[in-house]
């Protein structure tokens, strides 16, 4: 791979729809931001500089998963290629939703094959606590081998502490296991194609999947006739068609995030009164509700009546 450049290095903000990651982009960045319209597509990206650590910060578009075709989901993956207009990302900050760690972890699984340092962090902790979502930062952060953060992007809770895990992120274990069919066409990838700005594993599965953009990117770096073989190449072993590739490899990816979850995520129903719960059941049924709606009557009754219309009255007439 060729080396990160030190000098304002680009980071981009990733992961799936709606998780807080432009929430926390307005926090990270400074006030001059940006919008740039990524190149060969009318979706546009914000862009800002994180001072600290003399960064240009990329917000990027919802993404369910990098082997999409949806032009909004290319940008959230393409933008780890070198493009002409945006610094070279030499770090991700993927953003999880805490009430939907499964899905979050499928993209991150994702990411971590670009062997791009990456920073975690697990938003919208306010919304899963309160369905009493605990999860295991710890546990996670040494299965997926990368720093793990929390927030509560709105409030800019956990941006200060983001910052400062943002100045190391570290590289992600690679922990999906492929059948050994890809892990094979990978290896030949290895060995073609060398000096990339993303790794070969990357490269043969998006090759696998037919993706047209990494097709682009190897044809500038290394000429279209080796493209043309290793679309061959990808066809002979891939067999089926590419829409069915990809749906074996992004259930992959569900399956194990699936077990991740397992691993480090428990689900404690919130602790309610259980007479306060008996009681507001005997209020919902028929034949109980309604003697409780009577005895509720009586009790005002009495307690206006008797307590408040004699006892109070003649309490206040003495005073007079
Ligand atoms: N309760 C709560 N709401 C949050 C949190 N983070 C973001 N939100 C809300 O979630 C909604 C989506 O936030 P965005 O920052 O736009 O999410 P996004 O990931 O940029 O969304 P896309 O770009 O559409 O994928 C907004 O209404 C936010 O206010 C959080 O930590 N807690
Ligand atoms: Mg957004």
């Amino acid at each position: 791979m060729d080396s990160v450049p030190s000098q304002n290095p680009g980071i981009a903000i990733v992961g799936n729809m709606n998780v807080g990651k432009s929430s926390l982009f307005s926090w990270l960045s400074n006030k001059d931001t940006v919008s740039m319209n990524f190149p060969g597509t009318t979706v546009s990206v914000a862009a800002g500089q994180i001072k600290s650590l003399n960064a240009t910060l990329y917000d990027t578009p919802g993404i369910y998963s990098i082997f999409s075709a949806n032009e909004d989901e290319k940008v959230s993956r393409d933008i780890l290629l070198p493009q002409k207009a945006f610094k070279q990302i030499a770090s991700i900050l993927l953003v999880a939703d805490a009430k939907n760690m499964k899905r979050s972890l499928a993209i991150a699984l994702q990411y971590a094959e670009y062997n791009i340092p990456m920073l975690v962090d697990i938003n919208m902790i306010d919304e899963a606590e309160a369905r009493g979502i605990k999860i295991n930062f710890e546990k996670l952060s040494g299965i997926l081998g990368v720093d793990i953060c929390s927030s509560i992007a709105p409030e800019g809770i956990g941006v200060r502490k983001l910052l400062t895990k943002l100045k190391a992120p570290r590289i992600a274990k690679k922990i999906v296991t492929y059948p050994d069919w890809i892990n094979n066409f990978i290896d030949i990838i290895k060995k073609l194609c060398r000096d990339t700005d993303i790794s070969p594993r990357v490269i043969g599965l998006l090759l696998l999947a037919g993706d047209k953009s990494i097709e682009g990117y190897l044809a500038q770096k290394f000429g279209p006739e080796l493209v043309e073989e290793l679309k061959d190449l990808a066809a002979d072993y891939r067999k089926e068609d590419t829409e069915t590739f990809r749906a074996l490899i992004v259930n992959l990816y569900n399956k194990k995030a699936e077990q991740i979850v397992k691993e480090i995520q428990e689900v404690e129903p919130p602790r309610r009164n259980p007479y306060l719960m008996t009681f507001g059941d005997w209020c919902t049924r028929l034949h109980t509700g309604i003697p409780i709606a009577i005895a509720v009557l009586v009790l005002v009754y009495l307690f206006v009546g008797s307590f408040g219309a004699t006892f109070l009255v003649d309490k206040i007439n003495g005073v007079i």
